[in-house]
């Protein structure tokens, strides 16, 4: 008898707590990067922001308009194409979420910011800087670090400024990114009064570099820019070293300022030579960053790239802005991202009525040995 009164609490215990977990309204996050393809390592650095953040929100328990809400992630996958990642956007808005922490790339997100605006859902990306992204004027789209026109521009004052370096050879890979970059750097650099030397071109698929390499290598110049990603900066850093290109500075945006660059460029020389700009401050500064950090290691050890914290925060961000509408609608709550003042991981978020950071920090690095220091 004993027994089955104690059955029968259990079972009615469960229920109530089936009953509880059922009654919490779901709202559904998106988050998309390359989880496949040669820049996996930057989208899963990027996803496991988003996982960190949402598993910290829903410990820390959600209320919307006086509603428990479960918070549930929504992974997709644009291995940094373009064409997928418009796909995934629109999938995004076919499931309904409420927002997306997103995209990665600026090739991907500059479409998919469009397709986020004709479906009404708002998108933060932590890490997409071309600058092109917040000219249409899209109420649905921020930035949540500093875009290229600074990266850019604060990379060629340092080498004319800082380093004093007089020629300086440009290469991008075509993309949105590592040609926006390269533009940026190449036209802040000839006000400065250096000379570029030699533009080359190659693209986001490309791992042999020798034609182009031996090209410069003949205008000796000071420096060599890249606007691209690690999976190529890494074998052009090799290359360079096989070619004797050893004394030359090696200038890149946030795109090569990756963890990864150590392990891509394979015990390089020229790694030394690499100085790199991030749109936003270093962990060290962050003001919560360097704990936020070692909670990320012990969670995803050995993943972290880049731009993890401006992901997690992203995730934030757009939940602090549904908590303030008392709405996950993003009819109703898009409005309220515009007026954020969050004390993130990564700064105190406030945007620019146009949906980039106001006041974004900008920090140089370089790297000695298995070591990436910041300059600043
Ligand atoms: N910001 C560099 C990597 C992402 C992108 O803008 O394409």
């Amino acid at each position: 008898m004993q027994m089955k009164l104690k059955l029968t609490v259990a079972a009615a215990v469960a229920m109530l707590g089936g009953l509880a977990a059922a009654q919490d309204m779901v709202v559904k996050i998106g988050h998309v990067g390359p989880i496949s393809g040669a820049q996996a390592s930057y989208g899963k650095d990027n996803e496991n922001g988003a996982r960190m953040a949402i598993d910290d929100l829903n410990a820390a328990g959600v209320v919307i308009g006086g509603k428990k809400v479960k918070l549930e992630l929504v992974a997709e996958d644009d291995a940094a194409d373009p064409k997928q990642g418009a796909a995934a956007a629109q999938k995004l808005c076919d499931a309904k979420v409420a927002g997306v922490a997103g995209h990665l790339n600026s090739g991907t997100t500059i479409p998919a910011s469009k397709i986020y605006n004709d479906c009404g859902i708002p998108h933060i990306t932590p890490s997409a800087t071309n600058p092109n992204l917040t000219k249409p004027g899209y109420k649905t789209t921020y930035r949540l670090l500093a875009n290229d026109n600074a990266l850019g521009a604060g990379l060629a004052f340092y080498a004319a400024d800082g380093l004093k370096l007089k020629t300086v050879a440009i290469i991008d890979d075509r993309t949105a990114y590592g040609q926006g970059v390269a533009e940026v750097f190449k036209n802040t650099a000839k006000q400065k009064g250096m000379t570029v030397v030699d533009e080359q071109y190659t693209t986001d698929k490309s791992t042999d570099f020798m034609a182009i390499l031996t090209a410069i290598k003949a205008k000796n110049p000071d420096a060599i820019f890249f606007g691209g990603m690690d999976p190529q900066a890494g074998p052009m850093l090799r290359q360079m070293e096989q070619l004797g290109l050893t004394r030359q500075k090696y200038f890149g945006g946030d795109g090569i300022c990756t963890m990864d660059l150590i392990k891509q460029s394979g015990g390089a020389k020229t790694l030394d030579n690499v100085v790199c700009a991030e749109g936003g401050a270093s962990l060290e500064k962050m003001p919560t960053g360097k704990a936020w950090k070692a909670r990320y290691d012990a969670k995803f050890p050995g993943q972290f790239q880049v731009y993890s914290p401006y992901v997690y925060d992203a995730v934030f961000v757009l939940v602090e802005a549904m908590k303030a509408a008392g709405s996950a609608d993003p009819k109703v709550y898009t409005p309220f991202i515009g007026k954020t003042n969050f004390k993130g991981v990564t700064t105190t978020v406030q945007f620019e009525s146009n949906g980039e950071l106001k006041n974004p920090a900008m920090t140089l690095y370089t790297y000695k040995g298995d070591k990436k220091n910041a300059l600043n």
